[in-house]
């Protein structure tokens, strides 16, 4: 089966700038059908197979396919019970489904739209509607993930917003309670900003914004550490399973780092931008939803402010 133009309409641009292939899951036991499907998407898509229900569902939660194409005759259950548990299951909820199946049964089509199928296709395939179909299916699942990726995101500097760092400190610190691990957290305040504004203007206090944030996301090493414009100009950082002497390291390096980027700032004692930061360190089995930490953190900072800026305050080990 050949079609003219690529199914998977977008290219989706990892945060490391490299291309990833849309992931179509199919459901369907061994048949021509599933074999067509297959040859159609493999080129554009990444495809993953499952042939039974049972299987399906599991590979669903664990791969968080784009869409997933579901065949009405699966051995083990109902393609209708296998939408259903798609659909009550968070994780696997807001996946799109496409119906196939082999009889062109009305009733049948209106129960899958019912259940909450996206689309319906109809044995034997037909390969320019497969392609149709699937394309609009994978377009719109590029689109759901690209805005959820920027409901996180604050949109003048990139990195994670406030909403997004409340709701992450939240969730690792009860992780780190639970795992009796330490948790640290910096607040980061760009020194002198208001002179800085006033001397050369807030669309470069902008830009000097970006590139702050940016210089800190890029000295953060671990995958589960997070940076986040907290408001203004003040970044909060979270650290997880670190404690107050690698907290305050990592903080110099990124300090340093926001030294090195050389923003010229006439206003400063430093003469160009720097960063005041004060870290803090949950105790171990420590309670809460964060709020102790950061006021820790938020007292350091102060400390760090009044100890002359560009520097960082943290706790003792
Ligand atoms: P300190 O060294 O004590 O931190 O002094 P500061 O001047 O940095 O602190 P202050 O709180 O007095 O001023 C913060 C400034 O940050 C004032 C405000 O105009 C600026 N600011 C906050 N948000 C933004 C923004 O989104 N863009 C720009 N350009 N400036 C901002
Ligand atoms: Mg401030
Ligand atoms: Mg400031």
């Amino acid at each position: 089966m050949s079609h003219p133009t690529p199914i998977a309409a977008t290219a989706l641009a990892a945060p490391d700038g490299e291309a990833e292939l849309q992931t179509v899951l199919l459901i369907a036991d061994a048949d021509t059908s599933r074999e067509q499907a297959v040859e159609l998407l493999e080129p554009d898509c990444t495809v993953l197979l499952a042939a039974s229900g049972a299987e399906g569902l599991e590979r669903a939660r664990l791969h968080q396919p784009d869409l997933i194409l579901l065949d009405l005759l699966v051995p083990d259950m109902t393609g209708f019970e296998v939408l259903r548990r798609l659909k009550a299951d968070v994780r696997t909820a807001a996946i799109a489904v496409i119906f196939v199946t082999g009889q062109d049964h009305p009733e049948d089509e209106e129960r899958c739209l019912l259940l909450g199928a996206a689309d319906f296709l109809t044995k034997p395939l037909s390969a320019p509607v497969v392609a149709a179909r699937v394309a609009a299916q994978l377009q719109l699942a590029a689109y759901r993930r690209r805005v959820a990726q920027m409901e996180h995101l604050d949109g003048l500097t990139g990195v994670s917003n406030r909403r997004h760092f409340d709701e992450t400190l939240a969730v690792e610190c009860h992780r780190a309670q639970r795992a009796q691990s330490r948790l640290s957290v910096a607040m980061v305040d760009i020194d002198f900003f208001k002179q800085y504004n006033d001397r050369y203007g807030h669309a470069r206090g902008d830009e000097a914004l970006h590139a702050i944030a940016q210089a800190l996301a890029a000295g953060m090493r671990r995958p589960a550490d997070l940076v986040a414009r907290h408001g203004g100009e003040e970044f909060a950082l979270i650290m997880p399973d670190t404690g107050p002497a690698n907290a305050q390291k990592l903080a110099n390096l990124l300090r340093e780092a926001v030294a090195a980027l050389q923003i010229p700032h006439a206003g400063s004692k430093a003469a160009h931008l720097t960063v005041s930061i004060g870290v803090a360190t949950t105790e171990v089995g420590e309670d809460g939803e964060g709020e102790a930490v950061l006021k820790r953190a938020d007292k350091n900072l102060f400390r760090a402010k009044a100890g002359g800026r560009n520097m960082v305050v943290g706790e003792a080990s």
